[in-house]
């Protein structure tokens, strides 16, 4: 299974949502966050896809680790993942447009979960509300939500 990580920035009223343009995931609205690569700790990865995605410098002593949630997909075992989310509310940097994501900021009354992965109006809320969660979601082949999911407390 994959590691993957997952980032909100965020400030007290808004949290940025980045609209990723290509690959996995394409089209929609998300943190920002990739595969761990080599020997790179989540935490290290995710200042190298911050970087890479919307070119704002994050401290990985800052980050705030907020879940664990795998994500399992019917007949595609390559795609499962255990992805590891933070919040971050100190960065360095303009959020900025790359080849890869879209960044744009969003009041946290007002987030388009529409526009967001199924599972993430589930989890998300929670999350901003302060809990610390782990979590399992599963899709279908065409990455629609199976009805069937599972959130408890976040224990490490
Ligand atoms: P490339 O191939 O360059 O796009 P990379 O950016 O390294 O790869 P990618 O996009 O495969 O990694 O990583 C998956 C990203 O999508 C991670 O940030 C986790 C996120 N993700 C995957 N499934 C998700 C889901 N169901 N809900 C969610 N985020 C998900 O909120």
């Amino acid at each position: 299974m994959k590691l993957t990580t997952l980032c909100f920035l965020h400030t007290n009223t808004d949290i940025l949502l980045a609209m990723k343009k290509r690959s996995f995931g394409a089209g929609k609205m998300n943190g920002v966050g990739g595969k761990v690569q080599g020997d790179e700790t989540p935490e290290q990865a995710l200042v190298r896809e911050a970087f890479e995605e919307i070119e704002v410098t994050l401290n990985e002593d800052k980050l705030d680790k907020v879940a664990i949630i795998h994500f399992a997909f019917d007949n595609k075992p390559d795609w499962d993942q255990e992805c590891h989310v933070y919040f971050a509310s100190e960065w360095e940097g303009e959020p900025t447009e790359s080849e890869e994501m879209k960044p744009e900021w969003y009041s946290k009354e007002e987030i388009p979960y529409e526009k967001m992965w199924a599972d993430d109006a589930h989890w998300l809320p929670k999350v901003l509300a302060g809990e610390k969660i782990r979590a399992h979601f599963f899709f279908n082949d065409d990455q629609t939500m199976k009805e069937d999911f599972a959130i408890e407390p976040l224990v490490e």
